[in-house]
């Protein structure tokens, strides 16, 4: 990563905001989103001190049983989100629906989708977690948006982002105009830029995927991966090394700084699924970041932002980083379906 000027989040919104590129509302609910983001570090960081740990006793639609810090994450996100007036809408991978903003309180242009605790299998063994979020305009019109508002492609993205809870707690943030990182000051309380314009490596010799899936892949991605593991020997020509936090924002955060691949591919398992992570509060943000910093995301048949999302859980194939590498496996999936 690149070095920045020392500026707060504030600083650099309210720049970009005085170059035309967001307007006052988006920069709200950026400065929102942080704050929350802020509160929800606060309480990860506790952790058995804070009572925190461990599961909450519920599910979410996916069927997946929920932490008790992802109840408390997406709580602090509604919350905070909701008396803006930035906001028309907002929905989230621990709620069953999108919810419109209460009438209660005005409504804005923007709606906002998250994942309030990504990888929260990691926080009872105190390994990094994050939350990941993304921000489309409200349909021209729609005053109380539904699920089906929502269900526009990534290249509609107005902002991403995600917050990785780890030795430090970092935002790291597109509005289109490049990624760029921020650093929490935990004694200050303000999130510092201290890395602007992340350039991802085209390429790379590392990659993460969840081995023990391998089985259940699909052929092309069994023999991309067994091309990477026959390094030198085989016919990359090359060592590679592999890492897996299972923390999809952990993962992510270190290709941003080091380069790499992500791959979080369709296998036996969740085929009938569509794949195992979700399409608009993990792949599309993350898919953004990373082409933001020069990078390529791809479900390995398809460009990740330009899938046309049919249900607001969607699952897709992920496979993201350093663009040489991303390309190559897409090139073993092409080659497969031609064949
Ligand atoms: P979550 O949002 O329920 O935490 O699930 C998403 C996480 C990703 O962060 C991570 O890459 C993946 O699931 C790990 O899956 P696995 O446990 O199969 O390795
Ligand atoms: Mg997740």
């Amino acid at each position: 990563m690149k070095p920045a000027k020392p500026i707060s989040l504030t600083r650099y919104l309210i720049e970009e905001q005085h170059a035309g590129r967001i307007n006052a509302d988006l920069r709200l609910l950026i400065e929102v989103v942080a704050r929350a983001c802020k509160t929800i570090s606060m309480s990860v960081g506790k952790g058995a001190l804070g009572g925190v740990l461990g599961d909450a006793g519920t599910g979410n639609i996916q069927g997946e049983a929920q932490k008790k810090l992802d109840v408390i994450a997406n709580d602090v996100l509604l919350e905070a989100n909701a008396w803006g007036g930035h906001l028309a809408g907002l929905a989230s991978e621990e709620m069953d629906h999108s919810q419109p903003i209460p009438d209660a309180f005005q409504r804005g242009n923007y709606l906002l989708l998250f994942d309030p605790l990504d990888g929260s299998s990691n926080i009872d063994v105190n390994i990094s977690v994050g939350t990941i979020f993304s921000v489309l305009r409200c349909p021209d019109g729609v005053t109380s948006p539904g699920d089906e508002h929502f269900l526009q492609p990534g290249t509609t993205q107005v902002c991403a982002g995600y917050t990785t809870y780890g030795p430090s707690t970092m935002l790291v943030l597109t509005v289109g105009h490049g990624t760029h990182a921020f650093t929490l000051d935990r004694e200050v309380g303000s999130f510092i830029m201290t890395a602007r314009d992340i350039q991802i490596p085209a390429d790379t010799k590392e990659f993460a995927i969840n081995m023990s899936n391998q089985r259940h892949w699909e052929p092309p991605m069994q023999r991309y991966v067994a091309d990477l593991l026959a390094g030198k020997d085989g016919p990359r020509g090359k060592d590679f090394n592999m890492r897996w936090v299972a923390s999809m924002v952990a993962d992510v955060h270190r290709i941003l700084t080091r380069g790499g691949v992500f791959f979080y591919p369709l296998d036996a398992k969740c085929r009938d699924k569509g794949g195992k992570l979700r399409l608009m509060y993990e792949a599309n943000p993350m898919s953004f970041i990373v082409e933001q910093a020069g990078g390529a995301a791809s479900t390995g048949r398809q460009r990740m932002l330009e899938v046309q999302p049919t249900g607001l859980h969607q699952r897709v194939p992920v496979m993201l980083g350093s663009r040489n590498e991303v390309a190559e496996a897409v090139r073993y999936h092409a080659e497969h379906d031609r064949a």
